[in-house]
């Protein structure tokens, strides 16, 4: 049984979506033949209830120079971000001569708004093609895998931090003791360390097992979440959520003592033990929902080949990689997909090599259905895509398959 990451205990695999690529590694077909691959299960530990990826994917592997996700690639994210640094702006940064430090900075998406204000800022990524984006916004950039010793560094340079911020990261990060002690080393006596990550919640109440890939190393809940910080000194102090990603959850730690905490903490641990999302079987009712979308799918996706309708994929969003990967949905059943991010258009799809294109293939094409593996941003992407809407069929699979 292997044993978790933050405590030590024994952990219970929960689900196994089979042989996966890293999803966000976008290939070329001269580099299909050395594709890593690694076997694609989560599990709960008994002591601490964290849920995790049971084998995970070096770092290098997943952070490279070519990362290919621009976190500033949506219109809704953008509009998103800018709120939280204004947000932020107007609380945590509004002392003194204020600090802050972002984790897994991106492109600059939340930095970029900070910068503007003129407020001490630092972003820290190791993938060099976006933070050289995050740049071009203005934003101040240090290459490198936030840790403690990078912390210490830091501090010698700027001082201590009033904000430590993540996004979409701090679940990325598998060595949560260096990412925590660094996070110690670096805050302020009063600071505080706000990130938003996916939810456990959110991935059992909407089946969205797609949001279960390599970059996912925990899948936070509050529970887990508390458990951590106690662990490594800090105190869970609020929750609140975030509508990205179909439903994520910010923390804010402290130090023990520091913040009188929120109501909201109670009401969401209370929450969580009434939905059981500590419970096994609450993920063995969630493993046989995911199968079953399994199969609806492709006996769809079967159908409408043997009927000779064209279905082509919406967006290629690291989720694709999962579905496509669990599923066995190939070229055969999806000659394409299409997705706005230059970086991701031309290469393959991880593991199921569906190629990626431009979207205007997708008006070329004229499919008769468009399967939507960018959920998340269906509002922004129907908005967009009207005249589809009229005349062609959104194929949906999360929470279940529908046609519409
Ligand atoms: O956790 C993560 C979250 C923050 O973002 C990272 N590990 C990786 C990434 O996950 P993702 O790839 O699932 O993110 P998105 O935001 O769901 O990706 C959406 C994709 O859809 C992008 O590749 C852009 C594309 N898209 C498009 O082609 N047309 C998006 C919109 C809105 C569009 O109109
Ligand atoms: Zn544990």
């Amino acid at each position: 049984m292997p044993s978790c990451r933050i405590c030590g205990g024994v952990v219970s695999e929960l689900l196994d979506l089979g042989r996966q690529p890293s999803a966000n590694r976008f290939l070329a077909r001269a580099d299909i033949a050395r594709e890593f691959m690694f076997r694609l299960a989560i599990g709960m530990c008994h002591s601490c209830t964290m849920v995790q990826l049971i084998e995970d994917v070096p770092e290098e592997i997943r952070y490279h120079d070519g990362y290919r996700y621009r976190a500033s690639g949506s219109a809704t994210h953008r509009r998103h971000f800018a709120r939280v640094a204004r947000e932020l702006l107007a609380t945590e940064l509004a002392g003194p001569n204020p600090f802050i430090v972002e984790i897994g900075c991106n492109d600059g998406v939340m930095l970029e708004t900070i910068a503007r204000a003129g407020v001490r800022h630092l972003g820290v990524d190791p993938a060099k093609e976006v933070t050289e984006l995050a740049r071009e916004r203005g934003v101040n950039v240090l290459d490198a895998f936030f840790g403690d010793s990078v912390a210490e560094g830091i501090r010698a340079e700027h001082g201590s931090a009033d904000v430590i911020f993540g996004a979409n990261t701090v679940c990325h990060i598998a060595y949560q003791d260096s990412l925590l002690r660094g996070v110690d080393t670096l805050l302020g006596p009063d600071g505080v360390f706000v990130f938003e990550e996916p939810y456990l919640g959110t991935v059992i109440s909407q089946m969205a097992f797609d949001q279960i890939y390599d970059e996912h190393v925990y899948y936070f809940t509050a529970r887990s979440v508390q458990q951590m910080a106690q662990r490594y000194g800090f105190e869970l102090v609020d929750v609140g959520r975030s509508p990205l990603h179909g439903g994520e959850i910010r923390y804010t730690l402290t130090r023990p003592g520091r913040r009188r905490p929120s109501p909201a903490v109670g009401e969401l641990l209370a929450d969580e033990r009434h939905r059981g999302l500590a419970d096994p079987v609450t993920f063995q009712r969630f493993a046989d929902a995911v199968a079953k979308i399994r199969d609806d799918l492709l006996t769809l996706l079967r159908d409408l080949r043997d009927r000779g309708s064209t279905v082509v994929g919406y967006g290629a969003p690291g989720k694709t990689a999962t579905v496509t990967n669990y599923c066995g949905i190939g070229p055969e059943l999806v000659p394409f997909v299409v997705d706005s991010t230059p970086a991701k258009q031309g290469l393959l799809v991880p593991g199921s090599h569906l190629p990626v294109r431009p979207p205007q293939a997708f008006t070329t094409a004229n499919p008769d259905y468009a399967l939507l593996f960018a959920w998340n941003h269906a509002d922004e992407i129907m908005a967009k895509e009207q005249a589809f809407s009229r005349r062609g069929k959104w194929i949906r699979y999360v929470p279940d398959v529908r046609v519409g």
